[in-house]
C-alpha cells in the first residue's frame, strides 16, 4: 500500500505526546475484530452477553461521571472568537493545544494506540470525507467499526496525498476535570481527552460529521444537518423522502424506523430507513436536494415499550451496547427502566453496584437500574427497514424538511412553513426541553436552531445565512414543516399518541408536498385542515384534537418576545430575512401593524 507521509508523521508526532507502548494499525477485517474482541474480554473492557440470546453482543459500562455528551468541555478553537459565535464555547488554537497537550502528556503508557482510518459516507463517493482516529481504547475501535467504513479500503482511496481530519482521542485518566473535547475547523482536526463515552470519543460521528463538517459544508456550498431521513411508501407505491431534525433524544430513531399502524400497512404504507442522527445534503445537478447517511450504524438509546417493535429486533445480533443494559445471572436479562418488563429480583446497576427493584438512596430517591442516556450501537445492515438506497453513493430526493422538539405547551402537532425562508426562521427559534442526553437541568426549555445548538462548528448566524443560500440555488426547494409530538393537558398526560401513528402526520406533509390538499392559515404556518387527516381508529376526543392543533394568541406573542430576546445575542450578523420574519410573524399577531 502506498503510504501517506503526512499521515505517518502525524501518527509520530500523537506517539510522541501520548507514549503508547505499541501502535497497531486498524485494516478492517473479521478477524481482527475478533481478536480485539477477546482482547477487551480478557480485559474486562467489555463483557460478553449471553450468547444463546445475545449472540455477538458485548456490554460495556463507561465511568459513572462519564454518561452524556459535556457540552461545557466541548469547544470551537478558531483563531477570531467572533467566527465560533455566540451559542459555542470557544478557546483559541493555541490555547486549546496548550491545554489539551497537558491531559494527552503519557496518556497512552502501557497502552495501546491504535490507527482507525474511516470514512464518512460511500467511499470514494464524492459526498464523503475520510478521518484517521487515534484511540487508546478498543470500545472505541470496536464501535468504530459499527458505526463508520473503516480500514485499508479507507488508507487505499486516501492514497499518499489525499486530505483527511485529524482526529486525536485519548481516555488518560477518564478524569471529568481534565476532559476537553476539541474542534479545530482550521486544522482540520478534533482532539478529545478523558472521556469514554459515545459522542464524546466516536469522533467521525458529531465531532467530525456535524461540527466540523458544517464548517466544510459552508465552504464547499453543502448541508451537514442533526437529521434523521426516512422515505414512506404510499399506497400508489410512490416513495418520498423527508429528512427530520429533532435533538438528542426527541425521537429521531423512533420516526426514522417507524412502523405503521396495522391499518396503514394494510393499504400499503411502508417507512424506509436512510438514516436516523445525520445527514449530509447537497444540491445536485437537477437543483434539487439530496441527502446521504454518512454513518453506518446506530448509537441509540434502548426502545420504550411503545416504540416501534421494529426497533426491538435491532439489537438481535453484533452490536456492543454501551450503558442502559442491567444485567442477571452472566448477562441472560438485559433490563432497563420503562422497558415494560417486571425486572429480575436482583442484579447490578449502571454503575455495577449490585441492585434490586424498588432501591432508594440514604434521601429516599430511587436508585435507577439503568441510566437514561445508556445507549447501544448496532449496524445499519441489521435495520429491517432499511432502504435499498441508503448505500447509494447519490443519496435521495429530499420532499420535505420536518424540524421538531419537545414542547409541553404552545406548538401545534404540525404546521406548515410559509415559504423556504420562513422555514429557516422556524428552524432558527425552534426550542426543546433538555433530557438526559446533555449534562445539565431536564427539562428546562432552551433554544436549539435547527438541532444543531450543540452541533454547529461555526457562527450560527453565519449558518442561517448558509441555511438562506442554499435555498435560492435550489430550484425546487422541499417544503418545510414543523411537528410537536410532545404536547401535554393540564395533567402533563401527551395529547397525541405518537411512534407509529405519526404516519398520520407523515401522510398529510406528503400530500401537501404533492400539492394534494390545501391547508388552514394562522399566524405561525399552515395548519392541516381536520378533514384532511387520517384519524382513524385513534378514538380521539374533538376537544383533544382542538388542542393539540390550538394556535394561542397570546402565547405565541410571549414566545415572539423571547425569540427576540435570543436573536439579540447574533448582532449585527444575523441575516436581515431573520429579522424581516420575525416581523411578519408579530404582525401577523397583531403585534405590530
Ligand atoms: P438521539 O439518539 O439522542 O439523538 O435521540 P433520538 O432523537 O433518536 O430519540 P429516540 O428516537 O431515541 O427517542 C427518545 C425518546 O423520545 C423515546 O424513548 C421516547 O421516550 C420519546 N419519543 C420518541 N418518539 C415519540 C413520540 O412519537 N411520542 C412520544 N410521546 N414520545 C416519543
Ligand atoms: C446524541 O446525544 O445526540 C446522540 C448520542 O446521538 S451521542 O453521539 O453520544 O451524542
Ligand atoms: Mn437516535
Amino acid at each position: 500500500m502506498v503510504r501517506h507521509q503526512a499521515l505517518d508523521l502525524w501518527v509520530e508526532e500523537c506517539a510522541h505526546l501520548c507514549k503508547p507502548e505499541k501502535i497497531v494499525w486498524i485494516n478492517g477485517s473479521e478477524e481482527e475484530r475478533k481478536q480485539l474482541t477477546e482482547e477487551a474480554i480478557a480485559t474486562g473492557e467489555v463483557t460478553p452477553l449471553n450468547q444463546e440470546r445475545w449472540p455477538g453482543c458485548l456490554y460495556h459500562r463507561t465511568a459513572e461521571n462519564d454518561v452524556a455528551r459535556t457540552e461545557d468541555l466541548t469547544f470551537i478553537c478558531t483563531r477570531l472568537k467572533d467566527d465560533a459565535g455566540p451559542t459555542n464555547n470557544w478557546l483559541s488554537p493555541d490555547e486549546g493545544y496548550r491545554r489539551a497537550s497537558q491531559f494527552f502528556e503519557g496518556s497512552m503508557r502501557g497502552r495501546t494506540m491504535y490507527v482507525i482510518p474511516f470514512c464518512m459516507g460511500p467511499v470514494g463517493s464524492p459526498f464523503s470525507k475520510i478521518g484517521v482516529e487515534l484511540t487508546d481504547s478498543i470500545y472505541v475501535v470496536l464501535n468504530m467499526r459499527i458505526m463508520t467504513r473503516v480500514g485499508d479500503e479507507v488508507l487505499n482511496h486516501l492514497g499518499a496525498v489525499g486530505d483527511f481530519t485529524k482526529c486525536l482521542h485519548s481516555k488518560a485518566e477518564l478524569d471529568i476535570n481534565k476532559r476537553l473535547i476539541l474542534h479545530f475547523p482550521e486544522d482540520n482536526t478534533i482532539w478529545s481527552v478523558g472521556s469514554g463515552y459515545g459522542g464524546n470519543v466516536l469522533l467521525g460521528k458529531k465531532c467530525l460529521a456535524l461540527r466540523l463538517a458544517t464548517d466544510m459544508a459552508r465552504r464547499e456550498g453543502w448541508m451537514a444537518e442533526h437529521m434523521l431521513i426516512l422515505g414512506v411508501e404510499r399506497p400508489n407505491g410512490h416513495i418520498q423522502y423527508v429528512a427530520a431534525a429533532f435533538p438528542s433524544a426527541c425521537g429521531k430513531t423512533n420516526l426514522a424506523m417507524l412502523v405503521p399502524p396495522e391499518g396503514f400497512s394494510a393499504k400499503g404504507y411502508k417507512v424506509w430507513t436512510v438514516g436516523d442522527d445525520i445527514a449530509w445534503m447537497r444540491i445536485d445537478t437537477d437543483r434539487k436536494l439530496w441527502a446521504i447517511n454518512p454513518e453506518t450504524g446506530f448509537l441509540e438509546l434502548p426502545p420504550a415499550p411503545a416504540c416501534t417493535p421494529i426497533r426491538m429486533r435491532l439489537p438481535a445480533s453484533v452490536k456492543i451496547p454501551s450503558l442502559r443494559m442491567w444485567y442477571w445471572e452472566k448477562i441472560t436479562m438485559v433490563w432497563w427502566e420503562g422497558m415494560g418488563v417486571e425486572p429480575p429480583e436482583s442484579g447490578w446497576d449502571w454503575r455495577g453496584n449490585p441492585w434490586k427493584p424498588g432501591m432508594v438512596d440514604e434521601n429516599g430517591k430511587p436508585v435507577l437500574g439503568a441510566h437514561p442516556n445508556s445507549r447501544f450501537t448496532a449496524p445499519f445492515s441489521q435495520c429491517p427497514s432499511r432502504s435499498w438506497r441508503a448505500d447509494h453513493h447519490h443519496g435521495v430526493n429530499i420532499s420535505a424538511i420536518i424540524f421538531g422538539g419537545r414542547r409541553a405547551h404552545l406548538t401545534p402537532l404540525v404546521y406548515e412553513a410559509f415559504s423556504w425562508t420562513h422555514g429557516v426562521y422556524i428552524g432558527a427559534t425552534m426550542a426543546s426541553e433538555r433530557t438526559a442526553a446533555q449534562f445539565g437541568k431536564q427539562g428546562e426549555v432552551r433554544r436549539d436552531p435547527m438541532a444543531m445548538l450543540p452541533f454547529c462548528g461555526y457562527n450560527m448566524a453565519d449558518y442561517f445565512e448558509h441555511w438562506l443560500r442554499m435555498g435560492v440555488r435550489m430550484v425546487k426547494q422541499p417544503k418545510i414543516f414543523n411537528v410537536n409530538w410532545f404536547r401535554q393537558d393540564e395533567n402533563g398526560k401527551f395529547l397525541w399518541p405518537g411512534y407509529g401513528e405519526n404516519i398520520r402526520i407523515l401522510d398529510w406533509i406528503l400530500a401537501r408536498c404533492s400539492d394534494e390538499v390545501d391547508a388552514t392559515k394562522t399566524a405561525i404556518g399552515w395548519i392541516p385542515k381536520i378533514k384532511d387527516l387520517n384519524l382513524e381508529g385513534l378514538n380521539l376526543p374533538s376537544e383533544t384534537v382542538d388542542k393539540l392543533f390550538e394556535v394561542n394568541k397570546q402565547e405565541w406573542i410571549k414566545e415572539a418576545q423571547d425569540v427576540a430576546e435570543y436573536f439579540e445575542i447574533f448582532g449585527q450578523r444575523l441575516p436581515m430575512e431573520m429579522r424581516a420574519q420575525h416581523d411578519g410573524l408579530k404582525r401577523r399577531l397583531d403585534v405590530i401593524g
